[in-house]
């Protein structure tokens, strides 16, 4: 039987059926520097709290998958450089060797799914990396997308990946994606792409239908429902597009490959635009939050 350490407020919640929303930990171990991680962390948690929704962080913690933080537990996964960020096919590795591992899309999905928690809201998934021709560098988010049935909301995926290749991928595994509010795939600091969506909605309960409906056809995939950040607060891709590529650049000089190059590429943005991609990424992804917070209160 598998252990799960429960937060009491997450685990009343399952039990009294309320509604829970599931949020990752890499963003906040290697995806944002302290402290501004640890105050977003917080302020996540507020904004499920606003909308009578219990947060489940999920992490897993010196050998303990752990769904919902405490303040000290989350303070450790912001700050501790022993903390790896662990993907779904690391999650038996972490466990038998009794480690600390920040959980990514694929590893939080999984575990959501297995307790019962239905919604999870994140910045941007991972996706199809630039040279995927050569380096065969595909997330292992999109798996987990084809084979977790939820709904994820988040920004699209970062304009340093191939977002075509993302969308066309998404297709091929069978991933059910909808725009919320919008018609064009969102590129994560900027509302949109220039790739038009075949479908959007407009409110929770459409996106709950549309879910229900899934499932009741057993449709193992997820819905991913892509909220674009909000128009004053993106960064035009004329702006970023050049950066990006400068950041690529720089980590194929320092040779950074494999997991490495998420954190690495989201860590030399936020340097080159002086953190404006930080606030961007946090506003997007707490703008995230709160549309998961009410899909998760429609169901
Ligand atoms: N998006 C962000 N910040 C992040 C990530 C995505 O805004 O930190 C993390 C997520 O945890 C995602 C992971 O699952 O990066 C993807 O990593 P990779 O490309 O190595 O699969
Ligand atoms: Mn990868």
């Amino acid at each position: 039987m598998v252990k799960f350490t429960l937060s009491k407020q997450v685990k009343e919640a399952i039990n009294s059926k309320r509604p829970v929303l599931a949020l990752e930990s890499t963003i906040i171990s290697s995806g944002m520097p302290y402290p501004q991680n640890i105050e977003f962390h917080k302020k996540a948690e507020q904004v499920c709290c606003d909308h009578g929704v219990v947060p489940a962080t999920i992490a897993i913690i010196k050998g303990a998958v752990c769904v919902g933080l405490s303040g000290s537990q989350a303070k450790y996964i912001a700050t501790n450089k022993k903390v790896e960020k662990i993907s779904k096919r690391e999650i038996g590795i972490c466990l038998q060797q009794k480690t600390s591992g920040a959980t990514t899309v694929s590893s939080t999905s999984h575990i959501a799914h297995l307790v019962g928690i239905k919604v999870f809201s994140t910045g941007g998934i991972g996706g199809v990396h630039r040279d995927y021709n050569n380096s065969l560098d595909m997330s292992q988010d999109l798996f987990s997308l084809r084979e977790t049935p939820l709904i994820v909301v988040c920004s699209g995926v970062k304009s340093f990946l191939d977002i075509n290749k993302t969308v066309e991928a998404l297709e091929t595994l069978g991933v059910s994606l909808v725009g919320f509010q919008t018609k064009w795939f969102p590129s994560f600091y900027s509302s949109s792409s220039n790739i038009k969506l075949s479908h959007s909605v407009n409110n929770p309960i459409d996106v709950v239908n549309i879910y229900k409906s899934n499932i009741e056809h057993k449709i193992k995939s997820s819905l991913l429902v892509v909220n674009p950040v909000p128009k004053k607060q993106e960064i035009p891709a004329s702006e970023i597009n050049k950066i990006i590529s400068d950041s690529v650049v720089q980590m194929k000089e320092k040779m950074i490959v494999g997991k490495n190059t998420t954190p690495f590429l989201l860590k030399e943005i936020a340097k080159q635009t002086k953190n404006r991609s930080l606030q961007t990424n946090i506003v997007l992804a707490l703008n995230n939050i709160a549309l998961g917070s009410k899909i998760a209160k429609e169901l």
